[in-house]
């Protein structure tokens, strides 16, 4: 049986472009509490999903492809006023925040990079325009070579679909929007962008800024470039150079958060859900300390647990959050290029490792 089902992907893979499900960010977790995400399948459906999303609107789980249009900042249709939610979620600076993705394909290789933006008091009708945005985290390759190497998208799968950044020590208390998103390199010449934006209000004494030289505009971190444009499927390239700015210096920030390893990641958050501030209670927040006591909470409240890729969408289907998270079987044509799909070899890696990680 199993010989046949690799027999006609293999086929398949040959004469029609690759169908692969692709992904959306399901639950935030900020200093150990849990926002549900825009749930595509879920929300575009009800206009009034219960309990609010801090999350912007989002289409469904495909990609952006044009990333010099608006669609770029924080996905489809995310700009629109009318799709623009007034939520937002306390977090502490110095606290981590957690991306739990629904899924992700094997395939799909590339960096993963988180930003944020100063929306002043209120994020609702944050205008992104300009030079607004400062990189908080960024993983690109991490080992090997770029076509059977590690990716930040593979550590990502093994840490339970997640990803945690810090936010910056001492950043400034107020509005923030923070976008994250994974990049898909699996069809050279035709990137595939995965953003998503939340709004946090970070509480906390801090007062530090990013400096001016550090502040981007999106679009337009993004150029026809190697950090866009490789081609990863070609043998014995070691070296991956990732878009954008530097990470921020604000508060001593360091690079990379040191869970962002494989097997390094949060295993099963218990649930506990966030509570959602919108309008004067935004205000509010900002200034308070918040859930600053949470600094010894958020250790206590991940279960570090090592997993492997192939076993953690169990892991993951097993905490309550996800239970409050879509369940979908969608599935959207992946845009293969022509130079992707003439590459014989890769096809034939592609289809293989689809069958060890769909079902
Ligand atoms: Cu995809």
């Amino acid at each position: 049986m199993k010989s046949i089902i690799a027999a006609t992907l293999l086929a398949l893979s040959t004469i029609a472009p690759t169908v692969s499900a692709h992904g959306y960010v399901q639950n935030v977790i900020l200093n150990g509490n849990t926002f549900t995400a825009f749930l595509p399948f879920q929300d575009n459906y009800d206009p009034k999903p219960s309990p609010k999303r801090i999350t912007r609107h989002i289409p469904d789980d495909g990609p952006v492809t044009n990333f010099n249009g608006k669609d770029i900042v924080c996905n489809v249709g995310a700009q629109d006023a009318s799709q623009r939610t007034t939520s937002h979620g306390a977090v502490p600076a110095g606290a981590e925040v957690t991306f739990r993705w629904d899924r992700w394909p094997t395939d799909h290789h590339g960096p993963v990079t988180t930003y944020m933006a100063s929306c002043g008091s209120d994020c609702s009708n944050f205008d992104t325009t300009g030079n607004v945005w400062f990189k908080i985290d960024h993983l690109g390759l991490v080992s090997g070579t770029t076509d059977t190497g590690t990716w930040a998208s593979d550590v990502l799968i093994a840490n339970n679909i997640s990803w945690t950044v810090t936010v910056p020590p001492k950043l400034k208390s107020g509005a923030y929007l923070i976008r994250h998103e994974i990049l898909a390199l699996h069809s050279a010449g035709a990137p595939q962008f995965y953003p998503h934006c939340s709004q946090l209000v970070v509480t906390g004494s801090g007062t530090a800024t990013p400096s001016s030289s550090e502040l981007v505009a999106i679009p337009g971190i993004y150029k026809n470039d190697q950090s866009t444009m490789i081609n990863i499927w070609n043998n014995g390239q070691t070296k991956y150079t990732i878009a954008g700015p530097a990470v921020t210096k604000i508060g001593a920030y360091t690079t990379t958060n040191a869970k962002n390893k494989l097997g390094g990641g949060p295993g099963a958050i218990p649930f506990k859900a966030g509570k959602i501030l919108s309008g004067n209670a935004v205000t509010a927040a900002i200034g308070s300390t918040g859930d600053a006591v949470a600094s010894g909470n958020n250790a206590g409240a991940t279960t570090t647990t090592t997993t492997k890729a192939g076993t953690t969408t169990k892991a993951a289907t097993t905490t309550k959050a996800s239970v409050a998270a879509a369940s979908t079987t969608s599935a959207k044509s992946c845009k293969v290029s022509t130079k992707k799909r003439n590459a014989a070899k890769a096809s034939k890696r592609h289809a293989k490792k689809r069958l060890s990680t769909e079902h």
